[in-house]
């Protein structure tokens, strides 16, 4: 089965939202490198934050059906360069994330991630309520699959 992979910047809440993905209970821990798990693969933000390490992001993501660009609703900046969803030639969606917080930014957040040019839909989503969790979810049609399964 093709992989869902996770790209962004450090803290962006990758790690809690294929934890949620995975109804896994708990607190995310820092991703020290490449996680490769649940059919998910899990990467550290300074992948993202280092140029240098995009080729490593770009030639992962071929074992992947969807690359997932996550964005923070409560940061004002992205680590993404415009247009870096067209260098995937998966399937790419767009996810914001911590919309319960209360510094979150919606809008500020789709702004920013309109420039990343993904080509499927965007949803907003959180972690800790999971609101919106089961919509990607059906929408990359992994409600049965990932459901208590391991790679
Ligand atoms: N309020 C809120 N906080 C969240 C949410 N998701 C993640 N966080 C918090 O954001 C911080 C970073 O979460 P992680 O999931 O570890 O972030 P990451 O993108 O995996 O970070 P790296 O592994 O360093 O790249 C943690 O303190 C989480 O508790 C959310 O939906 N809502
Ligand atoms: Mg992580």
């Amino acid at each position: 089965m093709k992989k869902i992979m996770v790209i962004g910047a450090i803290d962006a809440g990758k790690t809690s939202l294929v934890m949620r993905i995975h109804g896994i209970d708990g607190i995310a821990t820092k991703t020290q490198t490449l996680e490769y798990k649940n059919h998910t693969i899990d990467t550290p933000g300074e992948y993202m934050e280092n140029p240098m390490m995009y080729k490593a992001l770009m030639s992962t993501a071929m074992e992947a059906k969807f690359v997932l660009f996550v964005q923070d609703s409560t940061v004002n900046k992205t680590c993404f360069p415009p247009g870096f969803a067209r260098a995937f030639p998966c399937k790419s969606i767009g996810i914001i994330t911590k919309i319960d917080h209360p510094e979150s930014d919606l809008e500020n957040a789709k702004k920013l991630l309109e420039r990343v040019k993904v080509k499927g839909p965007t949803f907003a989503v959180s972690s800790f309520t999971g609101e919106c969790i089961q919509e990607l979810k059906e929408f990359m049609n992994l409600t049965k699959q990932l459901d208590c399964q391991q790679s």
